[in-house]
């Protein structure tokens, strides 16, 4: 692997080659990925375009296939631009003749390799796409190479990477994505530093905020509201009187004696201390946001844009991220509140389905009762509480009759071999499907009569990258 600097530079120089194809041309297609980091590229990007005075029409894809290529390729474009997809397919995308400018962070396909087409992606200068910088944070770069003045859409690159949990792993964002928050602080529009890492600081009444608490999950505490509230009101934390007192209400000695006491809790209830290191670590706020909103954290704000994202409704996710704070803002909390409600019925699916162990891998089957798009956060909030020694695989029915898998791993398992994404790549073209992804997560999508098939060959490809001597029996 390159040094950072030299993966930085790579990048720099791809997007000055993508510039002189975006700068010859008045109007182009930008297809971008249905979740907060493609959101937040697609957002970035358009802004970026209109400001060169070039129409920029934004389409959405859940994945890109054979057949999304070629509905892009009938609109006929003078130029696409794909944001934090198309790596994948960048074989493809040059046998269609498209032309166009791939800025993704996703593993590369081997085609990537020698196509002609302007291809600004981290694992093509020696970086690595899964924590370094996110599709939006490619996006930001070539917007940044477009002009200097896009400095302030380093900000939407924040949330774009906070969307893709590259800040989980370390507790705080990493590698390149470090210029970018520098890039953003810089433009005094982001702030960030050590806080606890619970979700729900703005918009949540402290106690919700800890009764949701999944990473670390806290025994005796974690989705018990009677035993949150005991316990603040144990520490003498008041907890309203006109509105419930949110995180962001309290004062510092208040803010300390809560985490203090969350980790004596936590040890006393047995967890490793390496686990609840995770309570704390740095969190990011975006300044010129209302205070209180779900838009003044990255991690609140990725969320809303996921809750239009995963249900179709991208446009609105787009329209917050391009400034709309009345119409589409209304439409993104609405979208939130079911978004929230179909994440807890969907953990409480799993309780009762069960997750399954095989030898190196471990899988649970949702069926038709989560859709598709969020089985993947379902599996991330679900592997929390689960068996961490084995990566987790979760199926779920799409509407057009195939079957979404959805891979989560953890950084100690990457640290020993594990690469989900060529796992789950060559598995599932094995039985006729496709797949890619992170070495940390990945997805991808097979024909439903070949799950215990593609099960098979997982459990064997896993078996393959886990060093010998971890082997059970
Ligand atoms: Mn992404």
């Amino acid at each position: 692997m390159n040094t950072e600097e030299q993966t930085y530079d790579g990048l720099i120089k791809a997007c000055l080659g993508a510039r002189e194809a975006i700068l010859a041309s008045r109007e182009a297609v930008v297809v971008s990925h249905v979740d907060a980091d493609g959101l937040s590229s697609a957002a970035i990007m358009c802004t970026a375009l209109g400001r060169i005075g070039i129409d920029a029409n934004p389409v959405f894809f859940k994945q890109l296939d054979g057949s999304a290529l070629r509905s892009i390729a009938d609109l006929n474009p003078n130029l696409t631009i794909f944001t934090d997809l198309g790596s994948g397919m960048i074989g493809e995308i040059s046998e269609l003749d498209i032309p166009a400018v791939v800025a993704d962070h996703h593993r590369p396909s081997q085609a990537g390799k020698h196509s002609q087409i302007a291809h600004i992606n981290p694992h093509l200068a020696g970086g690595d796409g899964s924590i370094q910088i996110s599709g939006a944070g490619c996006a930001y770069l070539l917007a940044r190479s477009l002009s200097p003045a896009n400095k302030d859409l380093a900000q939407l690159a924040v949330v774009g990477a906070v969307g893709d949990l590259q800040d989980q792993s370390q507790r705080r964002l990493v590698g390149l994505n470090r210029r970018i928050l520098s890039d953003a602080q810089e433009a005094g529009l982001l702030a960030f530093g050590p806080d606890i890492r619970l979700f729900g600081r703005q918009t949540r009444p402290v106690w919700k905020m800890l009764e949701y608490c999944q990473d670390p999950f806290l025994p005796g505490l974690s989705g018990d509201e009677e035993a949150c509230i005991a316990f603040l009101k144990e520490l003498g934390i008041r907890l309203g009187g006109e509105r419930w007192r949110r995180w962001i209400d309290l004062d510092q000695g208040e803010k300390s004696r809560v985490a203090s006491a969350l980790m004596r809790h936590g040890l006393r209830a047995g967890l490793a201390s390496q686990r609840l290191e995770r309570l704390v670590g740095e969190v990011y706020t975006l300044l010129l946001e209302r205070e209180g909103t779900e838009l003044r954290d990255a991690t609140e704000y990725s969320t809303l844009l996921n809750a239009t994202a995963r249900y179709g409704h991208s446009r609105i996710g787009l329209a917050v991220l391009m400034g709309d704070r009345d119409q589409a803002f209304e439409d993104a909390q609405r979208l939130l509140g079911q978004h929230r409600q179909n994440l807890v019925n969907g953990i409480k699916l799993v309780r009762e389905v069960g997750i399954t162990p095989m030898q190196r891998v471990q899988f649970f089957d949702a069926g038709s009762a989560i859709t598709d798009t969020i089985v993947g956060i379902v599996a991330g909030l679900c592997f929390q509480m689960a068996d961490r020694s084995k990566p987790l695989l979760a199926f779920a029915d799409t509407p057009d009759g195939c079957l979404k898998v959805s891979a989560r791993g953890t950084m100690e398992l990457v640290h020993v071999g594990l690469d989900l994404s060529s796992a789950i790549s060559r598995s599932a073209q094995a039985v006729g499907g496709v797949g890619g992804g992170h070495n940390v997560a990945a997805g991808a999508t097979i024909p439903p009569h070949k799950k215990m098939e593609f099960l098979e060959l997982m459990d064997r490809a896993i078996d393959a990258q886990m060093p010998r001597q971890a082997k059970p029996g």
